[in-house]
């Protein structure tokens, strides 16, 4: 098991959509291994595997509370089949863009469309924050990153911030 480095703008990597999993081997196994540990470890409630450089069409998430049991959830080539009417919006951050927070809208419940870490489809119908999260990782397997959601100027706002803050930390 191996913590990854998570990517930052301006990794081309970030924006560019991820490939559909073949074959759901051991690779892809100890890929989501290594996902969870360096989700757990940020911390972070959800991690698409291009945040960890490998463009493949692999997420992880858990959104259960500090003192709550743990539920861990692998989706391979997740899509979304159905999405509520009903909106929601939550303050919404990503490990790949640190240090910024801001309100996203999205359909308050999905069905997600998957294959498990068995290789078997499966159908799920997220709402609350699991619905937010899970629509956050499916649109890093397609290139978008929260920001894409908010108007031009926050958007270059904020990746002027993030990429100026870790031209400082490599300097320093
Ligand atoms: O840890 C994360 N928290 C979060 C909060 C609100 C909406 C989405 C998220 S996902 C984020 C981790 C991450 O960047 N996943 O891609
Ligand atoms: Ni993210």
């Amino acid at each position: 098991m191996a913590i990854r480095k998570i990517i930052t703008p301006p990794d081309p990597l970030l924006k560019k959509p991820s490939m559909l999993v073949a074959e759901v081997d051991d690779t892809i196994r100890e890929l989501v291994r290594d996902m969870f540990e360096t989700m757990y470890d940020a911390p972070g409630i959800g991690l698409a595997a291009v945040q960890v450089g490998v463009p493949l069409s692999v997420i992880v998430m858990d959104t259960s509370g500090e003192g709550e049991e743990p539920r861990p959830l692998a989706l391979i080539n997740p899509e979304v089949v159905w999405t509520s009417d009903e909106q929601r919006e939550y303050e919404e951050g990503c490990l790949s863009v640190p240090e910024v927070y801001d309100t996203v809208v999205r359909p308050a419940e999905v069905r997600v469309r998957y294959l498990d870490l068995d290789g078997k489809e499966q159908e799920r119908t997220f709402s609350g924050m699991d619905a937010t999260c899970v629509q956050h990782e499916i649109d890093h397997t397609k290139g978008i990153l929260f920001i894409d959601h908010l108007g031009r100027l926050k958007r270059e706002r904020y990746l002027k911030k993030v990429i100026k803050k870790a031209k400082q930390a490599q300097e320093a």
